[in-house]
């Protein structure tokens, strides 16, 4: 058995007892009321579902396993992948037996390679990496345990056995989906010397001498793990999992949710709108041009991409975390100055337009200024990068909902009719 294994059979009874506990001491408290608002709002910020892995405080920001985020910039994803999981940051041991579990299954059945290939070749990125998660779902351990009968108190050893085998493979697969989206040659294959997040900088083939890219990429991949449990990815891999769909499934579904302009798409949106000013001024506009750009965008009826959410009141800790990267590792880069004059103007923009109850920036704002720097430039790509990243929390939470044995979601709908007479 893992020492990860081992780690979970240790704290899963009392994660089951603890919920046990609360649910027989205040099953019956009510901790939210819901307004029609909520109801016709996105549900936004109902208070209906438990996320243990993280927290996302309005002024604080991402707080995982009760870690604020910018106290681990610098772990690798690996270790905030086991810290997701188990509550607890890996010693070197767990780490490393971890890492080689990683390698065990990095490699991708070639099935997955001749799909992608035969997609069309405008496909968007994001199409093809879900694509190639769901065309593996008959690579299920879960799926075939349930057939064969396995009992409900063990489910999330068989989702953790899939979680790790299909979070192992997504470097591959995302760099394979790089290389065959932009005809950049034949893929490259893993050097199983380098940990998950250099790894994957590897496979993509960009030149990387002084080995930033790499560091950039395991920066990027530990800060984008989680969000806790009601964004829409997460929201909606939980709900496809609950139904006791595998996470090859529930993962593809997630992620679809992520492929979308006001989540995870932001971030290629954002780097567009970056090198649209970049075009459109010759280079990096002064403040009062910048300002009037924003303004524009604005009043033409478009949102401002990488700025506002649906929690967080302050500045994404994220996007401080690529900021700091960014100044100590480039210099004199038109976008990345753009990136960082956009930070002085549109908060105060978003407020005098009034509209948007966070007017600060998402960790989307500055993420693909780096990327495009170190000299990824295919913008559609970016939320492939996201993707691999958010699929550690997912499946965090998938391991974790299937201990407790939380049911399928089924929250109530109700009509307009029944607002009507009820509210
Ligand atoms: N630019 C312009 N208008 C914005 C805005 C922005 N960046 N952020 C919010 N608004 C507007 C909303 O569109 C909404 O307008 P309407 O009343 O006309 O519909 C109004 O302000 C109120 O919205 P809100 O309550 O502040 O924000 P929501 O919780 O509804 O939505 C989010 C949150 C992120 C979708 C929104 O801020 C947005 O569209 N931002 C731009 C896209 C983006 O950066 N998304 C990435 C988020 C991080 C992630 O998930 O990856």
């Amino acid at each position: 058995m893992s020492l990860l294994i081992n780690k979970l059979c240790d704290k899963i009874p009392d994660w089951r007892y603890e919920a046990k506990q609360i649910i027989d001491e205040k099953g019956d408290s009510i901790i939210n009321n819901v307004t029609v608002q909520q109801v016709y709002g996105g549900m936004r910020g109902i208070k209906g579902l438990v996320c243990d892995t993280s927290a996302v405080s309005a002024d604080k920001g991402l707080i995982i396993r009760g870690i604020p985020l910018l106290e681990i910039t610098h772990i690798l994803p690996e270790e905030v992948f086991l810290l997701l999981l188990t509550g607890e940051l890996p010693d070197e041991e767990a780490l490393k037996d971890f890492q080689s579990q990683l390698t065990e299954h990095a490699d991708v059945p070639n099935y997955v390679w001749d799909v992608l290939e035969a997609m069309p070749e405008d496909s968007h990125p994001m199409a093809m990496f879900n694509t190639a998660i769901l065309v593996m779902e008959k690579e299920s351990v879960f799926h075939k345990k349930y057939d064969e009968g396995l009992q409900k108190q063990d489910y999330w050893k068989a989702i953790l056995e899939d979680a790790i085998r299909l979070v192992a493979k997504l470097p591959a697969i995302g760099a394979g989906v790089y290389r065959i989206r932009f005809n950049k040659g034949e893929l490259i294959a893993p050097d199983k010397n380098l940990d998950w997040g250099a790894n994957f900088a590897h496979m993509l083939g960009i030149p990387d001498p002084n080995r930033i890219l790499k560091k950039l990429m395991r920066l990027y991949l530990m800060l984008h793990c989680d969000h806790e449990g009601g964004n829409v990815s997460a929201f909606s891999g939980l709900t496809v999992a609950s139904a006791l769909s595998d996470p090859y499934y529930a993962v593809s579904a997630g992620l679809n949710g992520l492929a979308g302009p006001l989540h995870g798409l932001a971030n290629q949106e954002c780097l567009k709108f970056v090198l649209e000013i970049k075009d459109h001024f010759d280079g990096s506009p002064s403040k009062e041009d910048l300002t009037q750009f924003v303004w524009d965008r604005l009043n033409s009826g478009r949102v401002v991409p990488g700025y506002g959410h649906a929690v967080l009141r302050c500045p994404d800790p994220r996007f401080t975390a690529f900021i700091n990267f960014g100044k100590e590792n480039i210099k004199d880069d038109p976008v990345f100055d753009i990136v960082q004059n956009l930070f002085d103007v549109v908060p105060s923009v978003l407020k005098e337009q009034g509209k948007a109850k966070n007017p600060w920036p998402n960790v989307d704002a500055a993420s693909g200024s780096l990327l495009y720097h170190f000299g990824m430039t295919e913008f559609s790509f970016y939320t492939v990068l996201f993707s691999i990243s958010r699929a550690m929390g997912m499946v965090s939470q998938m391991v974790i909902n299937r201990a407790l044995g939380i049911p399928i979601t089924r929250p109530k709908s109700v009509t307009y009719d029944w607002l009507k007479s009820n509210a």
